[in-house]
């Protein structure tokens, strides 16, 4: 039986603490790859230099990221073994908030993670679960995250592709697609490249990302336009950069008190 290191809710780094757990969990349980804990390292620690909160750039993606999916005709949600670990249940939600398809994309592909992720989702109440069975692949990809679903992420216009740095979001660009990256590293390639690039924590990201679609969701198409009309990505990748230096700064005053 798999246990929890149990962490005190009073400890100062318990949000980080906890996510490690989820991640390590995922490993054991075969839902995440190994890999999957060096890239939440990486990610830990972009976060730790944003502040480890979600930041006026981030919410200002959040928001743009959310009219964007609203008004999409066909969006798609992407989920890997990390995303799996960490926001099973609010992807569920986010989902369920869309009308649309979970859709478990892998880089390190097995076909038994795959139906693991997949379980774990429908577990979670996930009624529409694509990726067990890929029928097509994305152009330009040599590796296995090209694999794709025809009614998923291969027909959709707007792709949501959290926690992956690599070359799948130019090839979906290219295929006409708009694409919305969740990305604490505002340098990666992916964050670079998104039409919305959302430079947060994903445990912080999803839950708001679900309420801003819950509360866009009855505004007029002009106003979601106007949200997106007004977002300009390059801005919000230079804000977040700033939002560091800032945090830096402020934190090394604090320091030399
Ligand atoms: O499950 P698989 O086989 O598809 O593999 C998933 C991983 C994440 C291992 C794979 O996609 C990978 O290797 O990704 P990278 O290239 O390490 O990129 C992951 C990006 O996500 C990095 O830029 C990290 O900074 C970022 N990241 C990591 N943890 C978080 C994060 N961003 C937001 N929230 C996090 N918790």
């Amino acid at each position: 039986m798999l246990t929890l290191t149990e962490i005190p809710k009073s400890h100062p780094r318990y949000a980080s603490l906890v996510a490690r757990e989820r991640v390590a969990e995922g490993v054991k349980k075969g839902y995440t790859s190994t890999q999957g804990l060096i890239a939440q390292g990486r990610g830990e620690c972009f976060d730790y230099l944003l502040g480890e909160r979600t930041t006026a750039s981030a919410a200002a993606a959040i928001r743009a990221g959310a009219a964007l999916l609203l008004l999409a005709e066909r969006p798609a949600i992407s989920v890997n073994g990390n995303v799996a670990a960490l926001v099973s249940e609010e992807m569920v939600a986010l989902a369920a908030a869309l009308k649309i398809p979970l859709e478990v994309n892998l880089f390190h592909r097995s076909e038994e993670r795959v139906k693991k992720i997949a379980d774990l989702l429908r577990e979670k109440g996930a009624e529409d679960v694509l990726g067990e069975r890929p029928d097509t692949s994305v152009p330009g990809l040599d590796h296995a995250r090209a694999l794709a679903t025809r009614g998923g992420i291969y027909d959709a216009d707007v792709v949501l592709i959290p926690l992956e740095d690599g070359d799948r979001c130019e090839a979906l660009l290219a295929m006409g697609k708009r694409v919305i990256a969740i990305d604490l590293n505002p340098l990666s390639r992916t964050a670079k490249k998104a039409t919305v690039s959302i430079v947060d924590n994903i445990l912080r990201a999803v839950p708001q990302l679900t309420e801003e679609v819950r509360q866009l969701s009855n505004k007029p198409l002009s106003d979601l336009e106007k949200i997106l009309n007004e977002y300009d990505n390059q801005e919000t990748l230079a804000g977040a950069v700033q939002e560091i230096r800032d945090h830096l700064d402020e934190q090394f005053r604090k320091g030399s008190d």
